[in-house]
């Protein structure tokens, strides 16, 4: 089988019908804050208990009973059934909408929400709950405090050596319903596109976002990754 290596990058977009908002639209506030506010290691020492709140709030509504998949994360879904280890998932997202729609091997890059890692060991484990400062981790005698699983501004995304490694090395890199506004998520477009790997957007709004782009699809994630992926899938077969 000579099938062609595939890097899909998702973003908020991806998520945005399946009710999770996403960052830098219209309504893209919290309690009147900007993402950039709260989503830093220096809010968390200022301001833990927003920092805590503003996360059991995600991690809340996650779980709520409407908040499922939408038919873009299974088509992606029905991409790695088809290509195998030749996809790369990457995620900037930190739901597990990916995950609940099918797909195993998903690189979470800025972390996960149903995840908890210990401030002092950096173990990190699986949570469900609302936490906070008074949360002890189990990892540490005495036990340290817990922190939300997530790569704030400023720190290191996970990762970042295997995709790299995945996009320069693809045929294909697809980008998915995020703005280009966060590094170093918003350089792999011109990574892969200066490594001679084709490069596709698909996203809600028109063609603004930046010249590294091949192909452009206009439209919601819900419509055009399906049919996106279905042609990609027959043509790859
Ligand atoms: C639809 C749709 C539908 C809507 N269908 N589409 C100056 C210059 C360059 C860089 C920097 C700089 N100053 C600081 C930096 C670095 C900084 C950065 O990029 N800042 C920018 C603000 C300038 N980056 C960092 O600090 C990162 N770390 C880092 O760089 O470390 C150094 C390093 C690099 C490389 C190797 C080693 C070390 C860390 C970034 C962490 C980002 N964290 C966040 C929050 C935490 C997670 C969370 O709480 O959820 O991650 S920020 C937030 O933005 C979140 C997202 O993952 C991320 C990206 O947002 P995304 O997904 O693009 O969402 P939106 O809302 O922006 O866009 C939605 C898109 O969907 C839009 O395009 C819509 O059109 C579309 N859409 N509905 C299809 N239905």
């Amino acid at each position: 089988m000579n099938q062609r290596k595939v890097v899909v990058l998702t973003g908020a977009g991806v998520s945005a019908e399946s009710g999770l908002k996403t960052f830098r639209d219209s309504n893209g506030l919290w309690e009147q804050h900007r993402v950039e506010e709260v989503a830093t290691p220096e809010a968390f020492q200022t301001n833990p208990e927003l920092v805590y709140r503003f996360y059991n709030a995600r991690r809340q509504q996650l779980q709520e009973p409407d908040v499922q998949p939408n038919a873009a994360h299974q088509a992606l879904a029905r991409l790695e059934q088809h290509l195998g280890s030749n996809l790369t998932l990457v995620t900037q997202n930190v739901d597990d909408l990916h995950e609940r729609a099918g797909s195993q091997q998903v690189l979470h890059m800025h972390g996960q929400l149903m995840s908890a890692r210990c401030v002092a060991s950096g173990i990190r484990r699986p949570f469900t709950r609302s936490f906070d400062a008074t949360t002890a981790c189990t990892c540490c005698q005495p036990a340290n405090q817990l922190r939300p699983d997530i790569v704030w501004f400023g720190e290191t995304p996970m990762f970042m050596d295997k995709i790299i490694v995945a996009v320069t090395q693809a045929d294909l890199f697809i980008a998915i319903g995020t703005s280009g506004q966060v590094y170093p998520a918003a350089g792999f477009a011109q990574l892969a596109h200066e490594s001679g790997v084709r490069t596709v957007e698909l996203n809600l709004e028109p063609d603004i976002h930046h010249p590294y782009f091949d192909e452009h699809r206009q439209g919601p994630a819900g419509q055009v990754v399906p049919q996106f992926i279905d042609e990609l899938i027959q043509t790859n077969a």
